[in-house]
């Protein structure tokens, strides 16, 4: 047998230059798995914790407190522990912390746990990381289906210094046949639309954001922003609503107060914001909304729900826990859970979650956080999962490329005996 050897954590940077944890597991063969922790800017309140250290040191940000952890409490914990069983892992690593969202010894420091020892196991049984979580740790065939990607190619909200509420407006290439087409896609549209907006409101226009999206400085409403993506996927030589698709994050929680929402220069009632965006469902090719209201609103998502046809995304609602996500699904306050790791702090609750979510016939998304490093954990596990659906940043910056690129590398293992979704991005994982 097996058996996880030695745990070791550093602390590095993330993509904003926030300190983060790098964990290396070794088995007691020599085989080795490294993860890196990713960390949102638009958290939800419910989320696990992160352990930082207060003080001076990186603005307080620092993590040596989590670093220590993983290097004395969290590998006494998992020490001996088989790690192709990666749930043996994970209820170590629970039992060593069973406080309230993991803030004793900290999410960030399980976490990363969690995720090398599974990228550990992969390389003992010599297996690429998405064919171990699908064939062992899911235990379901070895059969595949690359994710669409719901590519953020302008910023605003907590992720951009503008004048946009909406958080992330996103493309999803349904047209494609394959995942390399999605990605060129991506990529063509994000140009365009980067050249484009240079012309119209000047070089600014072109700065980016956290997650690799334009700012673009000039616009100045939703509407502004949905305006330029359709015109780039229409310059670019793509057809609206054939070929792409759009999506976004409202993060309502971030231009949410006192029970109004504030939007693109008004004062609205949740009421009044469910009309805005049944409204945008009649004007532009929007078929997924994120977080369209507070994070505590569990009833207006409900009503939103009723009353539309996209899909409605859970993140800040549910924080990916399993508990969160089953009170959702029974109020039917979404049709989608968003799905990050770090939300939760396992690899296997997080895969709970999925399951959850996958037994109410919800969508899942796996998705990046706004502050990322090069891990491309979340790829492999988008299409260990067969959820069809993965939300990773704009094509640019390496932080949210390294993932897109990982998905085309995935293709060329399975020599391209894999699906693509396309408009069937919801439902298509039904049958995987
Ligand atoms: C989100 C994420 C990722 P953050 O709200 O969905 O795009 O942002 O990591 O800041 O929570
Ligand atoms: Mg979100």
């Amino acid at each position: 047998m097996v058996t996880i050897e030695k745990v070791h954590a550093i602390e590095i940077l993330d993509s904003r230059g926030n300190p983060t944890l790098m964990t290396r597991v070794t088995l007691s063969d020599g085989s080795v798995g490294v993860a890196k922790v990713p960390s949102g800017a638009s958290t939800g309140v419910n989320e696990a914790v992160e352990l930082r250290d207060g003080g001076s040191r990186y603005g307080g940000k620092g993590v040596l407190k989590a670093v220590k952890n993983v290097n004395t409490a969290l590998f006494e914990a998992v020490r001996g522990i088989d790690p192709t069983d990666l749930r043996a892992v994970d209820r170590a690593l629970l039992a060593a912390d069973p406080s309230k969202g993991k803030g004793r010894l900290g999410a960030n420091a399980i976490l990363s746990v969690s995720m090398a020892a599974a990228v550990a196991a992969a390389t003992h049984l010599g297996l690429p990381l998405f064919e171990y979580l699908r064939t062992s740790v899911l235990d379901k065939p070895a059969k595949y289906l690359q994710p669409v990607p719901m590519s953020n190619v302008i910023n605003g909200g907590a992720h951009a210094g503008n004048d946009l509420a909406i958080q992330e407006f996103m493309i999803l290439p349904v047209g494609a046949s394959d995942i390399r087409e999605a990605i060129r896609c991506l990529s063509e549209v994000y140009h365009v639309l980067g050249k484009n907006m240079i012309e119209k409101y000047g070089r600014m226009a072109k700065h980016v954001g956290d997650e690799g999206g334009y700012c673009g400085f000039g616009l100045r409403s939703t509407r502004d922003a949905l305006d330029e993506i359709v015109r780039a996927i229409s310059d670019a030589g793509y057809s609206p609503g054939d070929d792409v698709v759009l999506g976004i994050d409202a993060a309502a929680s971030g231009f949410h107060k006192n029970g109004t929402y504030t939007i693109d220069g008004q004062e609205m009632s949740a009421g009044e914001l469910l009309d805005f965006y049944i409204d945008l469902e009649k004007t532009y090719p929007l078929k997924t909304v994120e977080d369209p209201f507070d994070e505590t609103a569990f009833d207006d998502f409900a009503e939103y729900v009723r009353k539309t046809k996209v899909q409605v995304v859970t993140d800040d609602l549910t924080v990916s826990n399993p508990d969160i996500v089953r009170r959702a699904v029974e109020m039917v306050a979404g049709t989608a859970l968003l799905l990050k790791v770090n939300q939760i702090g396992t690899v296997t609750e997080a895969i709970d979650a999925a399951g959850i979510a996958n037994a109410a016939e919800w969508g899942v998304v796996v998705s990046h956080r706004s502050g990322e490093t090069g891990d491309t954990f979340i790829a492999d596990l988008a299409v260990a999962l067969g959820c069809g659906q993965i939300k990773t940043g704009a094509p640019a910056r390496s932080d949210r490329v390294e993932k897109y690129n990982r998905l085309l590398e995935i293709y060329d293992i399975l020599s391209g005996d894999c699906g693509y979704p396309g408009h069937d991005f919801r439902t298509a994982w039904r049958n995987y």
